[in-house]
This record gives structure tokens, C-alpha cells and sequence, in this order.
């Protein structure tokens, strides 16, 4: 079985990497946590991110079987409908998106969501596998940041989602409805399962202190060796209490309120209103 080639595509407004992960052989390929800029202060949004790779699979003739979703992004709204729509592929998620929905549904008092998961094309269980050409993918529930937070592990490649950050960042936040210190140390020792030459690829980067670049790239010998917060030496409750501690400190994501009530749609925007615009709610000191 081959290894992917892995491109990423780096979007400093909301320091996400989304990875377009294809088969060299067959030219099948997966893209992973894309972007849809959105200017909060404009309402506007662009596909400036989402067109770059477009670009990227028109230029390499790959055929796009899968858009995945590490899980419903607090911090950027997806732009998988756009992508679907422009390259096909199936749009899919987690299974445990209908916690998220059903959450949302009541914070936003969005009448029309159904909490099914029926937006997503797919959704995976723990375990599931997928096809990318040749090479076999296969879904590991990683629940804790959020409780529909999967890993998706490509060949000898692993798109964590929001569960682990580079080494000298750590991990990700626990503190959105959900989310739980204590699952997500499980979940990373499910990561630390992994071969230890394992290709881990973030969905996030903020550098790190003393660190100037951006970096997305580690592997699960380096992560278990030197991960600040969770490496081989951290007990769970050791890990709890640093996490819980440190989510406390942390404002909320720029986009979280517009980003949210548009993932857990799959990324679509609210239908228009009878003057053909579309609105975004903001819940006032509900959140
Ligand atoms: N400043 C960023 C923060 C985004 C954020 O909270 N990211 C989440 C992942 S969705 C996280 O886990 N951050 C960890 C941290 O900031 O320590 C923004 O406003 O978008
Ligand atoms: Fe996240």
C-alpha cells in the first residue's frame, strides 16, 4: 500500500491548516477542515482559501472522494458545500455531530436544524473505514475538545483534528459544550497507539513560545516524547487539572458564533429571507 502525498494550505486568519491528502497512484484524494473566509466586521464572505485548492486539485487531476470534518469548528466556517459543489465528493463527519446539533439547536433556537446529521453526505463511527484510490482510511473517535471529534488516519498519516497541537503548543481547548479534559487525554492515548513514525498532522497552529513559524508537521514518537502537556510522563489527572486550569484563562474564538450555527449545518449558510439575504443569529449573554 502507498503512503499520500499531503498538501497543506495554511489560513493565518484563523490559523487553520486544511490538507488536501491524495493517492499518487490513482490520484483519488480527500480534502480536510477546508476554509471559508468570512470578515466579521463585513459579513462578507470569499472563497479566496477554498478556490487555492481548487486550483491545487484541477492541477493535479485528482478526483476528490471525501471532504471531512475533524469535527464542527468553533473558530472558522466551513467551506465544504462550496467544494462539494465545485469538485463533488462526499461531505462527512463524525457520527456525533447530533450531540452538537442538538446543543446548537437550543443555543441559537434554530427551529428549522434537524439534528440528524442529515446535512453530512456521511457520518463515521469509531472504526469506520473510507477508501482514498489505493490506500485505506480509517476513523478513530477522539472526543474531548468537542464530542463529535474524530481523527482521520490516511496510510501512515493522522489528521488529529483539535485533540493534540504541536509539541510546544499542546493541546486543545476543553471548555465548549461537550468538551471534557478527561475524555480527550483518552483520546490522545488512542493518537500515542499509533506506529511511532506516524505522519500527525494539526489542525490548528499558533507558534508556539519561541517559535516564529508557523508549524503543522510532527509524529507520534515526538508528540509522546515532548508534547508540553500530555507526553509520556503526564498522569490523566495531572492532565485535567493543567487543562481545566488553562481553559479557564482563554477568551472565546473570534468566528465562534457565526462559525457555529453554520458547521453544524455542514457548512450551509440560513436560507434567504423574503428579501433574498442571508442572516447569522448572535445569541445575546446566552453563551
Ligand atoms: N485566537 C483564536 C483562538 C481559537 C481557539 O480557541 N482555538 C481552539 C481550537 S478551535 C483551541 O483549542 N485553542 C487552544 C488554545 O488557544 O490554547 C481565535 O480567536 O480564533
Ligand atoms: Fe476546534
Amino acid at each position: 500500500m502507498s503512503n499520500p502525498e499531503v498538501k497543506a494550505f495554511f489560513d493565518e486568519a484563523t490559523f487553520t491548516i486544511c490538507y488536501v491528502v491524495s493517492d499518487p497512484a490513482t490520484h483519488h484524494a480527500v480534502i480536510i477542515d477546508s476554509v471559508l473566509d468570512y470578515d466579521a466586521a463585513s459579513g462578507r464572505t470569499s472563497t479566496s482559501s477554498a478556490d487555492q485548492v481548487i486550483a491545487y486539485a484541477k492541477e493535479n487531476d485528482l478526483t476528490i472522494d471525501w471532504i471531512l470534518e475533524t469535527h464542527v469548528h468553533a473558530d472558522h466556517i466551513s467551506a465544504a458545500p462550496y467544494l462539494k459543489e465545485k469538485l463533488g465528493g462526499q461531505v462527512a463527519i463524525g457520527s456525533d455531530v447530533t450531540a452538537v446539533q442538538s446543543t446548537f439547536k437550543g443555543v441559537f433556537n434554530l427551529n428549522d436544524l434537524v439534528t440528524d446529521g442529515s446535512q453530512f453526505d456521511r457520518l463515521f463511527d469509531d472504526g469506520d473505514t473510507f477508501e482514498v484510490g489505493s490506500i485505506v482510511g480509517r476513523v478513530i473517535a477522539t472526543p474531548g475538545h468537542t464530542p463529535a471529534c474524530v481523527t482521520y488516519v490516511i496510510g501512515d498519516s493522522a489528521y488529529v483534528g483539535d485533540t493534540l497541537f504541536m509539541p510546544d503548543f499542546g493541546t486543545a481547548r476543553t471548555d465548549f459544550p461537550g468538551g471534557d479534559a478527561a475524555l480527550l487525554f483518552d483520546s490522545i492515548q488512542k493518537i500515542f497507539a499509533l506506529p511511532d513514525d506516524t505522519r500527525l498532522f494539526m489542525c490548528h497552529d499558533y507558534k508556539a513560545p519561541g517559535r516564529d513559524v508557523y508549524a503543522w508537521e510532527t509524529s507520534v514518537a515526538e508528540q509522546r516524547e515532548s508534547n508540553i502537556h500530555i507526553n509520556k510522563n503526564v498522569s490523566k489527572p495531572e492532565f485535567v487539572e493543567m487543562r481545566e486550569g488553562r481553559d479557564s484563562q482563554l477568551g472565546m474564538p473570534k468566528l465562534l458564533l457565526p462559525a457555529i450555527q453554520v458547521n453544524v449545518r455542514a457548512g450551509h449558510l440560513p436560507e434567504p429571507e423574503e428579501n433574498e439575504i442571508r442572516y447569522l443569529k448572535i445569541p445575546v449573554n446566552a453563551v
